[in-house]
């Protein structure tokens, strides 16, 4: 595809990161957003100095709105024409019942994964309709599709993404602007650290005995939907480690 201008929310670890690096390697021009801004620019820098790539960095949280719509409303004009729109900012916290659960932790789930994605696309939703082309991809989940123990509130709130890439996709259906819902099964991140709120070992053994998707697994699925002709959209794609059925059955072997 030709050179576009690329939004990637999440930037600074996982899924986002690589996704940087896979267009990035394609040539493409990139914004890149996170709150922990040393990896934001030394990310940018790498991406700069290897692809030879632009790279914007901006540094924000995406469950502020009135600083991620400052931030986003005041793109420099090389940046302004957003091609494709990666939401991919989010995060698990916490793993419980609901009578059990930090209510902190499903502030900050709901906050992020549901109004952190509004926040952002309803800034760049009126430069793509302008444009009549675009397209927006989001980071659904298996938990999306499927609930699984003590996963409630997370599992709700990639619900809701799906809801919302669904929604959207109709919404902007006359603006011939593409929606997509990449729902990617176990990823090996820093996704589990967040969750576990640090704890390293409780992280490691969610990917105990099995191989995961890695982070660059999905970010390739993520540029094949990006790179199809402008008639194809692939609406919603569930990509899974091979050794995890469906949200709660893994064949572990070690
Ligand atoms: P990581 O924890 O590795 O990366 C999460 C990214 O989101 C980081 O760059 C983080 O940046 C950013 N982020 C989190 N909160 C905020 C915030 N409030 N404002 C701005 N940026 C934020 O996780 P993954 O790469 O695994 O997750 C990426 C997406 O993929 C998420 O939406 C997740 O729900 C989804 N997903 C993950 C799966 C997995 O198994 N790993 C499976 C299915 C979906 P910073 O902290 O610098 O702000
Ligand atoms: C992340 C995958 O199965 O932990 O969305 O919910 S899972």
């Amino acid at each position: 595809m030709k050179s576009k201008t690329v939004l990637i929310t999440g930037a600074t670890a996982g899924i986002g990161e690589a996704c940087a690096q896979e267009f990035a390697q394609n040539g493409h021009r990139l914004i890149l957003t996170g709150r922990r801004v040393d990896r934001l620019a030394q990310l940018s820098t790498d991406l700069q100095e290897k692809f030879q790539v632009d790279v914007l960095a901006l540094e924000f949280d995406v469950r502020d709105r009135e600083m991620t719509s400052k931030v986003l409303g005041n793109l420099p004009a090389a940046y302004q024409h957003i091609d494709v729109l990666v939401n991919n900012a989010g995060l698990a916290a916490g793993i419980s019942t609901v009578e059990n659960g930090d209510p902190e932790d499903w502030d900050r789930m709901i906050d992020t994964n549901v109004k952190g994605l509004l926040n952002v696309s309803r800034m760049i939703i009126p430069g793509m309709k302008d444009r009549q082309s675009g397209h927006i991809i989001n980071l659904g989940s298996i938990a999306g599709k499927q609930t699984y123990p003590n996963g409630n509130v997370y599992c709700a709130t990639k619900h809701a993404v799906e809801a919302l890439t669904a929604g959207m996709r109709i919404d902007l259906l006359p603006f011939k602007i593409r929606v997509t819902n990449v729902c990617p099964g176990a990823v090996e991140t820093e996704f589990s650290l967040v969750r576990f709120h640090g704890d390293a070992d409780k992280a490691r053994s969610v990917y105990r005995g099995y191989t995961p998707l890695m982070a660059k697994d999905v970010a390739e699925v993520i540029y094949f939907a990006a790179s199809r002709p402008p008639h194809v959209t692939l609406n919603d794609v569930l990509v899974m480690p091979t050794a995890q059925a469906d949200a709660t059955h893994f064949h572990r072997e070690r």
